[in-house]
């Protein structure tokens, strides 16, 4: 059964949404990937939000652009924690969206990411699950330390060859 539920308002927004699935792949996390719009088919996008649970969801990952609602109304329907992606957009740059999914009524929270952070929707995903997962725990803790080791090696090489050699 998947345990996340990613789901987009178009296709438009795969781009960004693809970054979030390669995480869970790179971490052996079962999904699945929809694109339903909540605007332009609101029979759909209901049926997916109620049915959630049922398939076994633990998280759901929503990404949207514009007037992003599909994040609200997954967390309006869906009991678990929803986590919403803004998508950049070319009118506003992303504020429309970012406005739309983080500035949620109290009562029905959604985790927002940065625009277009896939990536990190991803990984809190992630985080979530592991709040009762010991190896993936592990895997997570790994990742922390390989981002560590990344950022003392690109030190190491600037105080070997200085600022001017540093490519
Ligand atoms: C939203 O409208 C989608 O999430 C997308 O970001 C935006 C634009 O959609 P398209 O016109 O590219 O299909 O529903």
């Amino acid at each position: 059964m998947p345990k996340v539920g990613i789901v987009m308002g178009s296709d438009s927004d795969m781009p960004v949404m693809s970054k979030a699935a390669d995480v869970l792949d790179q971490l052996g996390i079962s999904y699945e990937m929809r694109i339903i719009s909540a605007h332009r088919e609101p029979d759909e996008f209901f049926e997916y939000a109620r049915s959630a649970e049922k398939k076994g969801f633990k998280v759901i990952i929503a990404g949207a652009g514009m007037a992003a609602h599909l994040p609200g109304m997954c967390a309006a329907i869906f009991p678990m924690p929803v986590i919403g992606i803004p998508m950049h957009t070319t009118s506003l740059g992303g504020r429309d969206s970012l406005y739309s999914i983080v500035q949620m009524p109290s009562g029905i929270p959604v985790a927002t990411v940065a625009i277009n952070g896939g990536a990190n929707a991803g990984l809190l995903a992630a985080k979530i699950l592991a709040t009762s997962d010991d190896e993936l725990l592990g895997k997570l803790k790994d990742y922390s330390a390989s981002l560590k080791d990344a950022v003392v090696a690109k030190d190491k090489k600037l105080q070997e060859v200085g600022y001017k050699n540093y490519k």
